[in-house]
C-alpha cells in the first residue's frame, strides 16, 4: 500500500516490513564486486564451507545459512556490465534484509573503483540514518606485500572516510586453523573481524528498534504531506468544476432563453 501511495519510499516500506518480524535473527550480508572473496569470507566466519566458491562469477542468488544466532546471507557480486534482473533483485533483497553489511574488496585490486565508491557512499548515508552497521573488509591480503598493503589501506581509508576498514585473509585463517597455528590465525585479521561482527550483532535489536521508530516517523511525515498534496489538488479540481458549472448554467440559460424567445416569435 505504501509503495503505491509513496513509490519513492518503497525501499523504506520494504525494510519496515522486515523490521516487523521481531523474531528474525540478526542478518549479516556481504556486498561488493564478484570474485573478491565474499563467499569464502562467509565460509570462514561460519567455520564451514556452506557457500559456493569459484574463480568464475559464482554466487547468482541470495543464499542463507543460520548459525550461532545469526543469519549469514551470501549475495551475488556486483558487475555493472553483466548485471541481470535476478542479480538486481537479489541485491535489493540483501539490502533490505541485512542488519550488518560487510563491504568486501580484494587487496589484489588495489584501491576502490568508481562503482565501489558509489556503493560505499550509499552505505555510509544509510548507516547515518538507520544505525545499520557497515564495515569495509579488505580480503586476500596475503596476496600483496606488507608495504603495498599499507599503501592500499591508507588510500582506502581516505576513500571510505567514516567507515571502519578491517584487513583479512580467509585463506591464512583456514591454514592457521587447520594447522593449529595461532600466529597465522592472528595475522589473518579474522579474529578481529569476528569480534567486531559479534559486537555489531549484540546491538542489532536495539538498532532495529531505533530504525523502526525513525522509518515510522519518516513514512508518516511523507504520508501526511502526500495526503495534504492530494487534498489540495482535489480542492483545486472541485473549484474548477464549480466554476465550469456556473459558466455552463449561465451560458445554457442564455441559449434556452433565446430559443424560447425564437419559438414564441415563430
Ligand atoms: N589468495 C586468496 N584467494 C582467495 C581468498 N578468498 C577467496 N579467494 C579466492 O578468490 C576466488 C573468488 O572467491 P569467492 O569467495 O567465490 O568470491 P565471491 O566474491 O563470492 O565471488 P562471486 O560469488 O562471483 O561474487 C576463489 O578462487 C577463492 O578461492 C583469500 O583470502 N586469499
Ligand atoms: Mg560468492
Amino acid at each position: 500500500m505504501i509503495s503505491e501511495l509513496l513509490p519513492e519510499r518503497a525501499a523504506d516500506a520494504a525494510r519496515l516490513e522486515q523490521l516487523a518480524d521481531a523474531g528474525k535473527l540478526p542478518v549479516v550480508t556481504v556486498l561488493g564486486k564478484f570474485n573478491h572473496g565474499k563467499s569464502t569470507l562467509l565460509n570462514e566466519l561460519i567455520g564451514q564451507g556452506v557457500f559456493a566458491v569459484s574463480d568464475a562469477r559464482q554466487t547468482m542468488e541470495l543464499d542463507a545459512f543460520d548459525q550461532d544466532g545469526v543469519r549469514w546471507l551470501d549475495a551475488p557480486g556486483l558487475d555493472a556490465d553483466v548485471q541481470t534482473e535476478d542479480d538486481r533483485r537479489a541485491l535489493r533483497g540483501s539490502w533490505e534484509e541485512a542488519d550488518i553489511r560487510l563491504f568486501v574488496h580484494s587487496a589484489r585490486e588495489g584501491e576502490l573503483d568508481g562503482s565501489e565508491k558509489a556503493l560505499l557512499a550509499e552505505l555510509a548515508a544509510d548507516a547515518g540514518h538507520s544505525r545499520r552497521e557497515a564495515l569495509v573488509v579488505i580480503t586476500q591480503i596475503e596476496e600483496v606485500g606488507e608495504d603495498t598493503l599499507a599503501d592500499i589501506l591508507r588510500v582506502i581509508k581516505e576513500q571510505t572516510a567514516s567507515l571502519e576498514v578491517l584487513p583479512v585473509s580467509a585463506i591464512r585463517y583456514r591454514r592457521g586453523r587447520e594447522g593449529g597455528k595461532q600466529l597465522l590465525i592472528e595475522k589473518s585479521g579474522m579474529p578481529a573481524l569476528k569480534d567486531r561482527i559479534a559486537q555489531a550483532v549484540r546491538l542489532v535489536f536495539a538498532a532495529r528498534a531505533d530504525e523502526r521508530q525513525m522509518k515510522g516517523i519518516v513514512l508518516r511525515a511523507h504520508l501526511a504531506s502526500a495526503g495534504a498534496g492530494r487534498y489540495e489538488r482535489l480542492k483545486t479540481l472541485s473549484a474548477e468544476r464549480n466554476r465550469q458549472m456556473a459558466h455552463f448554467k449561465s451560458e445554457f440559460g442564455q441559449i434556452q432563453a433565446n430559443i424560447h424567445k425564437r419559438i414564441r416569435e415563430v
